[in-house]
């Protein structure tokens, strides 16, 4: 995230505007990704489950506020058009099945306004229809990509469970269903691969929902990448690694924002930071990686694992709980800048050396921060463990 080309604008801010110029051109850049509009098209006949993967892959459940009505009868007749609850630029939309009365063939590409999206997901609950291979097609045809995904794979393996209770075998039912979701199409060679999931949300950790995921974080690069991982839910050991990954390159410019202050470090503080930016990256990294209160609660309601079972996992997602991220921070901001030695090779070291007294401030917020990334991404792996094994079995 943060090239050559970033650390010699930052240099040539400090000059023109000083340290606060500094500051604003790197919070600017730390905050990049959620100006980058995201948009994902959900398509499918009615009840296949579209508005309970757009819920899932917001985070929500849906008794939630602001969560898609699901339900038994066709409630979505028109685009509709729902937000990231913590990034209002990554945009999932709710379109309406091709070929419904309201939705024909010949006009359907320009009354969903086709070309606003990044991506189309293609669901059907049973099998793909040359509707389907057509709009696929089409997809193709303009530059785009989608995704054939077949829906609702927890009642199938339920029903085979149930029917062939003595013989079930899950792997069996999987390349059956894969293989039958494309079986009415006549062309006889689809090159296509089949997502089989389910788009409720205890079973997010499962099947290829979390392949889904990666797929569409491979096929996007640039600021659209880092706006799609850090909308994504962290319902895979890839996706964890990959905000990890991303979070990590953060911190370079979080540090220096931070410190990017003129003022002189009292001998009690012994270093510049800006407590409220560092407390809020501290926040973002446990919302990514899961952890937040609202993560904590919405995965004990749904796993139900106790609130206090994942909290334990670390001291800082403890914190949370009485408001102490902040005061947990300046402890070891304070500890550290007592022990920790300067970083010499790092790359802001010559733009905030430059700055009065910040680059030991710079230095001890780096490891502080990367010490932090490192617990919170070690706490997720271990809810993330206690999540897949509640998912294993199915139905209820
Ligand atoms: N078991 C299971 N049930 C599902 C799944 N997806 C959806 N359902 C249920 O199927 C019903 C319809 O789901 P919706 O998400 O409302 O389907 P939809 O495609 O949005 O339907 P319309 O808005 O009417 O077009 C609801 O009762 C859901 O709870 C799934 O993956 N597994
Ligand atoms: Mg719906």
């Amino acid at each position: 995230m943060i090239t050559e080309q970033d650390v010699v604008e930052s240099q040539r801010e400090l000059k023109k505007a000083g340290p606060s110029g500094l500051k604003g051109f790197l919070t600017q850049k730390l905050n990049e990704w959620r100006t980058t509009p995201l948009n994902i098209a959900v398509t499918g006949q009615a009840g296949c489950g579209k508005s309970t993967v757009i819920n899932t892959m917001r985070g929500l459940t849906a008794e939630d506020e602001g969560a898609p009505a699901i339900g038994i009868i066709e409630t979505s007749m028109e685009c509709r058009p729902y937000h990231h609850p913590d990034n209002s630029g990554f945009t999932l939309w709710d379109l309406p099945g091709m070929g419904s009365l309201n939705f024909p063939k010949e006009t359907y590409l320009q009354k969903v306004e086709f070309e606003k999206y990044d991506f189309l997901l293609i669901l059907t609950r049973s099998r793909f229809t040359e509707n389907d291979l057509w709009l696929a097609k089409e997809v193709r045809a303009r530059g785009k990509r989608f995704f054939l995904i077949r829906t609702r794979i927890d009642e199938d393996l339920a029903n085979d469970k149930e029917d062939h209770l003595g013989t079930h075998n899950e792997a069996r039912v999987l390349e059956q269903v894969r293989r039958d979701s494309l079986s009415n199409l006549q062309d006889n060679y689809h090159p296509y691969k089949v997502f089989l999931i389910s788009g409720k949300m205890k079973y997010e950790t499962r099947w290829d929902l979390p392949e889904l995921n990666k797929k569409l974080v491979e096929h996007i690069s640039g600021l659209k990448q880092h706006a799609m991982v850090f909308s994504l839910r962290a319902n895979s050991k890839d996706v964890i690694e990959e905000k990890y990954v991303k979070l990590w390159k953060r911190i370079y410019i979080t540090a220096a924002a931070s410190a990017a202050v003129a003022t002189i470090p009292t001998p009690e503080l012994y270093i510049v930071a800006d407590m409220a930016l560092l407390t809020a990256e501290v926040n973002m990294y446990l919302s990514q990686l899961n952890l937040n209160t609202t993560s904590l609660e919405t995965l004990s309601r749904v796993y139900g694992i106790p609130s206090q079972h994942m909290s334990r996992t670390s001291t800082i997602v403890q914190a949370q709980n009485f408001n102490g991220v902040q005061s947990n921070l300046q402890t070891l901001l304070q500890d550290m800048a007592v022990n920790e030695a300067l970083e010499e090779a790092d790359k802001f070291v010559p733009v905030i050396g430059s700055v009065v007294a910040s680059s030991v401030s710079y230095s001890t917020t780096l490891l502080v921060l990367r010490r932090i990334l490192d617990e919170i991404k070690r706490a997720s792996l271990q809810v993330f463990d206690m999540a897949t094994k509640l998912s294993k079995t199915y139905p209820d």
